[in-house]
């Protein structure tokens, strides 16, 4: 018996709160193992029937999702704003509006990216042979995300894996049951057939059940220590995972930036969503030249953010998701302070404010030895190191165990491009920062601990599908010359297939004809 399967069964509930103003929001059910298994049941049955639908077919479905969307736009962006804290502004800007560009991309082209391929065998053609790659979907899918972004990742992933002919179950995070659920609510609107999309809701137990239920595909984002987990349990039922982890991504300013946009950039990189982005900027190294000027844009510019609760128009940062993640934040600011660094502006929680709002805080002096510079932080802390020359801003840069995204901001575009070439990260953006995961046509995933696997993108869709290699013969006369029985002309004749006809060159293997033609006649009289 698997060590998962010893959680307690019992019904139980989730209570989530709205992080803004520390009210329950709703309770919605935490599911037993048992209610997994019978969830992950009614997906393989549904499932049977979903594969042998068109690309057209889903793509249609997928659209009506999104029309639904549309209709409830105001009041979709007030749910995810309210459920997990994030400014309006951003529920509509980092959330919707990306993962309805993702839904028109994927159902309009998700067939052209899976349509039949033909595949060049090199020599073995000459032998009257063909073949080709046709991708099927894998069954189940389970979606486990985390709170930060609950809209745009599991409804993103859902839609892939949908438009791949694959049958879905989210478990939305423990912190925003009812955005997860909303997911459902819509493609029960538009009349997706029974099960092909279910959700889930409950916390760790529910998504160790999940990944206990030897479902096909796991597609996770969240923290290393539960990535690690989810690894460890698919591999019992060989299950394949997607584990989109966390970041400690790098930002590098050299002197010839446009410094007002490059600091415009870190503050929207290191602040927006409060800092809980998994590509949020976590550490920053600036050309000492450039340093000071550059850290006081970024101070002027921080104190001028406005924080209150997201329902606001004009919020620019708003509460943090919860109390457990607010504690990280100060637990790091507190070893910044400790270990030398110097907080100018920030570095406490809000007082003015009554829930978990944590004030954006820029940090300077910092260094790569310090525990803030390591760990994730997933706060809005944006802390400033200094670097002298390009090597050393490389070398600074990858002196992490993550290895996400990264930027680099320069006026010289091909030093831009070469130093991005150096990191060692999923994403590297040159003048650009954080946005492309709302790229819906580019990978998203990371090098190191934050994961393995993509999401997003031609090979985000490849995740879920398998490839299935189709191998015809057409000359039906002869038999193979490798065939059996074995002989003294047989090694012969395979000696020269490793001479020749192993190089690739026809003309080589011309040579090998008569000596293949005898074989096959001694073949050919057993
Ligand atoms: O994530 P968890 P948490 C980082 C960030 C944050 C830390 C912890 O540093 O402080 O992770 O966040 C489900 N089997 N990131 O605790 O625990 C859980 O119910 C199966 C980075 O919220 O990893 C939720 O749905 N599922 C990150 C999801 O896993 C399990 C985003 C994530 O929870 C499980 C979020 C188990 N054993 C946090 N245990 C990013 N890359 O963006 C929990 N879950």
């Amino acid at each position: 018996m698997s060590a998962v399967l010893s959680f307690p069964t019992a019904q139980d509930e989730i209570i989530s709160y709205n992080p803004a103003t520390r009210e329950e929001f709703g309770r919605a059910g935490c599911a037993s193992v048992e209610e997994v298994r019978a969830a992950v049941q009614k997906s393989r049955q549904a499932f049977e029937k979903w594969k042998e639908t068109s690309f057209k077919e889903r793509a249609r479905f997928v659209m009506r999702a999104r029309e639904i969307i549309l209709d409830e736009l105001d009041e979709i962006a007030r749910l995810i704003s309210d459920e997990s804290g994030k400014p309006i502004a951003e529920a509509l800007s980092m959330e919707i509006a990306p993962v309805l560009d993702l839904m028109q991309y994927f159902a309009r082209n998700a067939a052209k990216i899976l349509k039949p391929e033909r595949i060049n065998i090199g020599l073995y053609a000459t032998m009257g042979r063909t073949s080709k790659i046709i991708y099927k979907p894998l069954g189940t899918v389970g979606i486990i995300p985390a709170w930060n972004y609950p809209f745009s990742i599991p409804l993103g992933e859902a839609v892939m894996a949908l438009m791949a002919g694959n049958a879905v179950i989210v478990k939305p995070s423990e912190l925003t049951p009812f955005i997860g659920l909303k997911i459902g609510e819509i493609f029960e609107k538009v009349g997706l057939p029974e099960n092909v999309l279910q959700v889930v809701t409950g916390d760790g137990r529910t998504g160790a059940a999940l990944v206990d239920a030897g479902i096909e595909k796991i597609m996770f984002t969240g923290s290393v220590a539960t990535g690690k987990k989810i690894a460890e349990s698919a591999a019992k039922h060989l299950t394949s995972v997607v584990l989109e982890l966390g970041g400690k991504d790098p930002m590098i300013v050299f002197a010839d930036a446009n410094l007002k946009l490059a600091a415009q950039g870190a503050i929207w990189g290191a602040f927006c969503n409060s800092g809980q982005s998994c590509s949020s900027v976590e550490r920053l190294y600036v050309e000492e030249s450039v340093a000071e000027e550059f850290t006081e844009l970024i101070v002027e510019k921080t104190k001028r953010l406005n924080q209150n609760s997201g329902d606001k128009e004009t919020t620019d940062v708003a509460a943090m998701s919860s109390e457990r993640q607010i504690k990280i934040v100060e637990d790091h600011i507190e070893s910044f302070r400790n270990e030398g660094a110097k907080i100018l502006t920030g570095g406490k929680r809000n007082a003015n404010l009554k829930g978990a709002f944590y004030e954006p805080t820029v940090i300077s002096n910092a260094t790569n030895e310090m525990r803030g510079m390591r760990e994730e932080t997933f706060g809005p802390t944006l802390p400033i190191a200094t670097f002298k020359a390009e090597q050393e801003a490389i070398d600074l840069a990858n002196d992490s165990d993550f290895g996400l995204t990264a930027s680099v901001w320069t006026g010289d575009l091909e030093k831009g491009r070469r130093v991005a070439e150096k990191i060692l990260a999923g994403t590297v953006c040159v003048n650009e920062v954080l946005y492309t995961h709302g790229i819906g046509q580019t990978p998203w995933g990371g090098f190191k601990q934050s994961g393995y696997g993509r999401t997003h993108g031609r090979h985000g869709l490849m995740e879920l599908v398998a490839p299935q290699h189709i191998h015809v013969n057409r000359a039906l006369l002869a038999p193979n010359a490798w065939w059996l029985p074995y002989s003294p002309l047989a090694v012969e004749t395979f000696r020269g297939f490793a001479r020749h006809f192993a190089g690739g060159s026809l003309r080589q293997t011309i040579k090998l004809a008569p000596q293949l033609l005898k074989r096959i006649k001694e073949l050919r009289g057993k």
